[in-house]
């Protein structure tokens, strides 16, 4: 008798140990990635680099006394099934990541920690202020949104998550959010209209009630101890906007996949961010591997800010549409009117990645994209902006709304001008080699010319081409007007001014023009560059268009 209970408790502990190797296999299976319709690729990872796993240790969620009550009376198998992949359907069409991948993952899944093994022994806080969790979400498949709120209320300590907050930007089925409200803490808004992620973020942070807000996409997963970080750095110094790293999580088998700790937000003057890695002298300085890294911008998803801080630095720019140039905005504002930005790679964020947008955009995806960064770039970058127009020509032209209030804001909050960010923020973005062009200034019959050292007047032009004499060559770099190294400044900043060459300085302010139509505008002064006379040197008056005196073509020299 008592052998047989020896036998069975043997084979029962055999079958166990299977049980054990065979569900940990499974896990780390690859999945097979079927064919989709990602062919479409945009490449909207950004370059975000992963790290091949070292030797993965299965890391199981932590089991908390209220795991059983996290969701409260909501039917999760109710609610998944209600939206299933049908069978011979395409599982990327509608999410643009693999559905039945999702899906078959089930809400609650293990995930590798990937923090640097340094983050486990530090120590925050035990007094954190609460937040709330902010996702906005359009036609989200339901298995990735589930898992979102599942992660956080799994992951993070019940105390700090004083609410989620989802806001519905007018999914088809207005179900898929009201049903998530049966879970403790959720709360759903729906908006009445499709208003894209700007507006919908902004409808969260005003109806959130605690004092610090949280924005997630809606297909992450977060990882270990991914708040703390973030908040502790907020409430030590509430101008700081603060970031995860942002871990992959594979649109085709859903592999959770640890992304670079060396990477920073950068971007090229067509506005398109792209990670980069950190500048090396930085790298070199940084001993702490738990130490935060500043970043130019932010990828714009999954970042934490004190909510007074985001109220008082304006929000959002809610002209903005759709999709796509908030997050510069947003990373403009907050470097230039006094706050920073930084990554804290002891925090970390899984997200699906994806090609292309599986949505619609009302307006088309290319002049949302050009109508939202021209706003940003009208608003904060002065004069940089015009590399922003070189390198996206079709911008120019493009109807883009009126900006007055952001620059209302921006004159309230009394900013630094963009030149300040790119000394100081951005150093290691290039301005673009400047083609110099020369051109004749053309009034009527007559050219702009110099005569002797400082000397200025209209003369009739000479040569043609390669003929063209020196003086009568002008290069129009905004916001010079060059001739060689010397450069059209005004003598003083009062209306009847003479106007003289003298050495180039990007910083002086008498040396600044800009095109008004056809007239040359003095920057600061508001004055315009005016003849007067033919014979006598040219002077700054009050701007009035079609003056003949005032009118100037460039023509370019070929
Ligand atoms: C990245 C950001 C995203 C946003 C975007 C630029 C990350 C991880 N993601 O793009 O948050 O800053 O760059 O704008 O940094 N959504 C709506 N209404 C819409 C369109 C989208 O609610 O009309 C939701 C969408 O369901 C998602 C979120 O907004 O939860 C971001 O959209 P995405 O995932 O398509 O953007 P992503 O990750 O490519
Ligand atoms: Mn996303």
């Amino acid at each position: 008798m008592r052998r047989i209970r020896a036998n069975a408790i043997a084979i029962l502990t055999v079958a166990w140990i299977l049980g054990t190797f065979y569900y940990l296999w499974q896990d780390n299976k690859p999945q097979s990635s079927p064919s989709s319709s990602a062919s479409q690729t945009r490449g909207r990872s950004h370059g975000q680099k992963v790290v091949p796993e070292a030797g993965t240790s299965l890391y199981l969620p932590p089991r908390t006394e209220q795991q059983g009550q996290l969701l409260g009376g909501f039917d999760e198998k109710a609610y998944l099934v209600g939206k299933q992949l049908k069978p011979g359907d395409d599982p990327y069409r509608e999410h643009a990541f693999n559905l039945q991948e999702s899906d078959r993952l089930g809400s609650e899944r293990a995930i590798r920690d990937t923090r640097h093994y340094r983050c486990a022994s530090l120590n925050y806080d035990t007094d954190l202020p609460a937040t709330s969790i902010i996702i906005t979400f359009h036609n989200e498949a339901r298995s990735t949104l589930l898992r979102t709120i599942k992660s956080v209320l799994m992951r993070s300590p019940p105390s700090l998550i004083q609410e989620i907050i989802l806001i519905d930007d007018f999914s088809s089925d207005p179900e898929d959010c009201q049903l998530l409200s049966q879970i403790p803490k959720v709360r759903c808004l729906r908006n009445g209209r499709r208003e894209g992620l700007i507006r919908s973020r902004v409808r969260g942070a005003n109806t959130a009630s605690a004092s610090i807000l949280t924005f997630l996409d809606s297909h992450c997963e977060v990882n270990t101890d991914w708040l703390q970080p973030m908040i502790q750095r907020v409430k030590e110094d509430h101008t700081r906007v603060v970031s995860p790293i942002i871990d992959v999580i594979s649109l085709d088998n859903f592999a959770y996949l640890a992304a670079s700790a060396d990477l920073r937000g950068g971007f090229d003057w067509s506005l398109h961010f792209k990670w980069e890695q950190i500048p090396i002298e930085q790298k070199m300085a940084r001993s702490d591997p738990t130490q935060s890294i500043r970043t130019p911008v932010i990828a714009g998803g999954i970042f934490v800010m004190d909510k007074s801080w985001f109220n008082h630095l304006g929000q959002y720019d809610t002209h903005m549409d759709i999709w796509g140039g908030e997050n510069f905005e947003l990373s403009f504002r907050v470097w230039m009117c006094g706050g920073s930005l930084e990554i804290l790679p002891c925090s970390r964020v899984g997200h699906v990645f994806r090609k292309r947008h599986p949505y619609d955009f009302p307006e088309g995806n290319a002049l949302t994209y050009i109508k939202n960064t021209r706003r940003a770039a009208e608003v904060w970058m002065d004069e940089y902006k015009q590399y922003y127009y070189s390198a996206r020509p079709s911008a120019q032209g493009k109807a883009f709304g009126s900006i007055a209030d952001r620059l209302t804001l921006r004159r309230k909050l009394n900013c630094k001008p963009f030149r300040w960010y790119m000394e100081n923020v951005y150093p290691e973005l290039r301005v673009p080699e400047q083609e110099a062009v020369s051109s004749v200034l053309k009034q009527g019959g007559l050219c702009l010319e110099t005569r002797g050292a400082d000397i200025l007047g209209l003369a009739e032009c000479r040569g043609i081409g390669a003929n063209r004499p020196q003086s009568q060559r002008w290069e129009l770099i905004e916001p010079l007007i060059r001739q060689q190294d010397l450069c059209l400044a005004i003598s003083a900043f009062t209306a009847g001014s003479k106007v003289k060459m003298e050495p180039c300085n990007t910083k002086e302010p008498r040396q600044k023009w800009k095109p008004k139509g056809t007239a040359l505008q003095h920057m600061v002064s508001g004055l315009c560059l005016d003849s007067q006379t033919p014979t006598g040197p040219p002077v700054i008056t009050q701007c009035r268009p079609q003056m003949a005196s005032q009118s100037w073509e460039p023509q370019v020299i070929t």
